[in-house]
This record gives C-alpha cells, structure tokens and sequence, in this order.
C-alpha cells in the first residue's frame, strides 16, 4: 500500500520531479491557465521539485534558479527570445494547440518552429539531468514537452516518467495533417504512461496508435509498440473543491456590495471567465447571450453577462484576432440593447484575483462555459464548488468540453448552435429551485470524487505499478 505522499510502508518516500512548460508562481493568487491552477493545487500539497521555463527571455539564459517554496523546490530555466519564438509562441502554440483542438485552418507549420521545438527540449532536458535523482518519479506535463522522455533516455534515465496531456488529442484523420505526426507519437511511446482527459482523447489515441502505428493494446490500457511497452489510462483533472468554495464564501465587499444592487434591481447575472482564446468559443458565446435579448424583451434589464477574459498568448496572430472580434461584437450587442442604467454585457479583459474570481462565481446565477474543443475545463468545475447549496447557480456548458463527460447533470449544449446556447441559458434563468438543487448536489459529488488529490494519486499510483521493459 502506498499513501498520497508515496511512501511505502517502512520505506522511503519517493521524490516527485514534475516538469512542465512554465513554473507556477505558487506564491500569486493571478495564475490563469489550467495547468497552473491544477497542477499548484496538487504539487503544493505533495511537495517534491517543479522545473520548468522561468518566464524570462535572455539572450544569456545561464544556469537553473533554484527556489524553495513551503514543500515544493521550485528550479526554472530562462529562455533565448529565438527560442521562445520558435519553440513556444511557434511549434507549441501555433501548431501544436490549434492542431489538438481540432483547428486546421489556424496552423502554421514551418521548419524552424519543430527545430526550436527540439531543440528547447533537449536543453530542458540537459538542464534537468543533473538535478535527477536515480528514484525519482518523474512527470512530465503537456504538449509542449511531448519529445523530453525521449532526449531523457537517450541521456541515460531510467527513472519512471509519465506524462498528462492536458489538451485534446485529436482523431487520426486530423492528427495526419502534421508533417511529423509519425515522430511525434513515437516519442509519447517513450513515457511509461501517458494520461488524457477523458475517454474520448485516450480512444483517439488508442486508434492512432493501432492503425497507424502498428500498436497492440489491451483492455487494461497497457500498449506494445515495436521494443516499447507503456500503459494509456483517462484521469480527468479535477480543483481542490473545499478551498475554493472557502474562498467563494469570503465575498470581498466590493462583489457583496454589486451583488446586494443587482438584488434590488431584481437583476440576474450570467458569468464566463477565460483566457482569451479561440478555443473557448467566445464570439458565439456573445452571441447566444444577443440572440437571448433579441428573443425575450421580457428579460431586458434583468440579466447581465460578466466575461473575463484576461489575454494570453498576445504574439500569436490569431489571438490578435480573436480579441479584436470580442471587442467589437460586445460593443455591437451593448450599443443595440444598452440602456442608461443597463449594460448588458460587461466584458472585462484584467486578470482577476483567485478569491474574487470564486465570489464573483457565487454570486452568479449562471456559468455559461461554452468552449469549441477543451481538454477539461477547470471553470465549469469552480463554478459549481462556488455554489450556495440551498440556492445554487446554473451551469451552461459546451458538449465539447472534457468536462462534459463527467458533469451530465449540467445544462449541456452545442456551442456552434447560437439558438440552442440562447434557449438553455433562458432555460438555466427560470430553472425551479429545487431542479437547481438536484442538478448541483449530483454535480458537486462528481467533481468531490474527482478533485485535484484524486488526478495527483490516481496518476502516479498508476505510474509506479507500471512494470518497466529493463
Ligand atoms: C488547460 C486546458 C484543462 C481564468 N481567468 C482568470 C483566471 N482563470 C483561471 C480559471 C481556471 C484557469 O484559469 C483556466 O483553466 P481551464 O481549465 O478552464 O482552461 P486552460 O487555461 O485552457 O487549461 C484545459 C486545463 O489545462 C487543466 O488540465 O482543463 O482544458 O486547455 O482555473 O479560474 N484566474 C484568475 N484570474 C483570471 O482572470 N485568478
């Protein structure tokens, strides 16, 4: 038996070396991104080393910072400004995330990004190496590190290494559009087990690996691949539920005052939060919520949409785009329906604090979460840990969404279909209470059962019953 902290009964407890693209500031309450926020939430508590890119862009990287930070050693890398360009705003966010969410028209392939691409994981992994424990675990976050086992190995490690893949994968068919696809699916065969959101992104990889690459599977999920034997297994990622709804219920004054005015105006609230970005579904989110006041006048100044939307990702084009087209449809939308004492929607594009992200989140009666493609969504999962239990708010949310697979008891929705968003989310505005109470106490259970712990110790425990080919 082995507890959540690894240790084997009268033995020693093994260290957890996780590596990712960026070092999360365990320090800040601002973190945007899943990864970050999941991976925090369940390193902090587990302790062990975190390294990965610093944030910093130097001509002159030089060696590893090493920090400590309560039970985590935290040791972060700086990158060149070429690097950065072609390894992180090229190959991994403008080939490789547009790619997995299913978005062909939106990737840029060119040589030089796979090069910086490689090139940025063999220096994590020389960079690493000499930190390594021969006991380690060793895990292995996202696609932009899919290659690291491999420039591991061939350095000699033979510690385990697992690998979570916190994007899609894609179907076959699509994932055959990159040049290098055959390359990049051998390198996932060097991990000893490799993690995906749902069953529907371990399915599409098990096909891939099947027709494509000759592999044998079995139902236990463990995988034969030429010399390579590995196991695949789904372990959607979960929040630290209790923590979060703590935070809900401490509403800053600012959010009580603003929610105590929308009372006496008998006003509603509909909430999104997201990092800018296409995948999210944004502009049809906008929309929806148009096509809501266009159908029912009877609504009008009784419903607001609160989006935030802090930007990410600014240097790539497409995101460029996106924030240019949000700008100009909630403009749109604001200037046909607004009134002098109503704007219906109110699009902030700050990054908020964690605390008044959860109270904001408490004080809406609906999450409308409607991404085109996403691995899980951790917002659909906040939004209903924020909840009150005897008054809870509505979840919305996209049928594309990883989180979709496990929170059926949300209003589920087509995120292409404008009428079908409009209509669920009038649905969510005049939902009975005691409908609102079934629906959250079943989805709060299931997020409980899979929170921030359960994804850490399912993964890992996972990681070391896999028998290694020696
Ligand atoms: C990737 C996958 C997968 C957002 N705005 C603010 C803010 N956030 C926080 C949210 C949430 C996190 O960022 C976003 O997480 P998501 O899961 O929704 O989405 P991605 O960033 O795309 O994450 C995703 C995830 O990795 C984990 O595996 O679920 O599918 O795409 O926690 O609350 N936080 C603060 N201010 C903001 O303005 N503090």
């Amino acid at each position: 038996m082995r507890n959540s902290e690894g240790t084997n009964p009268g033995g020693h407890v093994k260290r957890l070396v996780v590596i990712s693209n960026r070092v999360a500031d365990l320090r800040k309450t601002t973190q945007t991104g899943g990864l970050a926020v999941g991976l925090a939430d369940a390193v902090r508590e587990r302790g062990g080393v975190w390294f990965g890119w610093s944030g910093r862009k130097l001509k002159e990287p030089g060696e590893p910072k090493v920090d400590r930070i309560g039970k985590v050693t935290q040791i972060s890398l700086a990158l060149t400004p070429d690097d950065y360009a072609a390894y992180y705003l090229g190959y991994a966010n403008s080939v490789l995330w547009p790619l997995f969410h299913y978005r062909l028209d939106l990737v840029n392939f060119r040589q030089e990004f796979l090069d910086g691409y490689r090139r940025v994981n063999e220096k994590f992994a020389e960079a690493v190496l000499p930190f390594l424990r021969p006991d380690d675990t060793i895990w292995v976050h996202d696609y932009h590190l899919i290659p690291l086992a491999a420039e591991l190995r061939r350095r000699g490690c033979r510690q385990r290494i697992g690998f979570f893949l916190h994007i899609p994968f894609p179907p076959p068919d699509l994932l055959a559009a990159a040049p290098d696809n055959e390359w990049l699916v051998a390198c996932l065969f060097e991990y000893d087990l490799i993690g995906f959101q749902t069953e529907a992104d371990l399915g599409n990889f098990r096909r891939y690996a099947e027709e494509q690459a000759g592999a044998t599977t079995r139902e236990d999920g463990s995988f034969k691949a030429g010399e390579h034997s590995f196991r695949a297994r789904a372990f959607p990622i979960g929040i630290d539920v209790d923590q979060f709804a703590e935070m809900a219920s401490r509403a800053s004054e600012e959010v009580a005052i603003d929610e105590l005015r929308r009372k006496i105006l008998g006003r509603r609230q509909i909430i999104g939060v997201d990092r800018l970005d296409y995948s999210k579904g944004l502009p049809d989110r906008f929309k929806a919520f148009g096509r809501l006041l266009e159908r029912h006048p009877e609504i009008h100044k009784k419903v607001t949409l609160l989006q935030i939307s802090p930007s990410s990702r600014q240097e790539v084009q497409s995101y460029a785009d996106i924030k240019e087209e949000l700008a100009r449809l909630s403009g749109a939308i604001n200037s046909r329906f607004a009134d002098f004492n109503w704007t219906p929607i109110r699009y902030i594009q700050r990054n908020v604090p964690r605390e008044k992200l959860a109270a904001l989140f408490r004080a809406s009666q609906v999450g409308f979460v409607t991404p085109l493609r996403d691995g899980m969504n951790l917002v659909a999962k906040e939004f209903v840990a924020a909840q009150h239990m005897e008054d809870p708010g509505v979840l919305v949310l996209s049928q594309f969404a990883g989180a979709a697979e496990e929170m059926t008891e949300a209003l589920i929705v087509n995120p292409y279909d404008i009428d079908d968003m409009a209509e669920n989310l009038f649905r969510a505005l005049q939902m009975p209470l005691k409908e609102r109470q079934r629906r959250q106490k079943a989805l709060i259970a299931r997020i409980r059962k899979q929170d921030a712990r359960a994804w850490l110790t399912g993964f890992l425990d996972t990681l070391e019953k896999v028998r290694r080919a020696e």
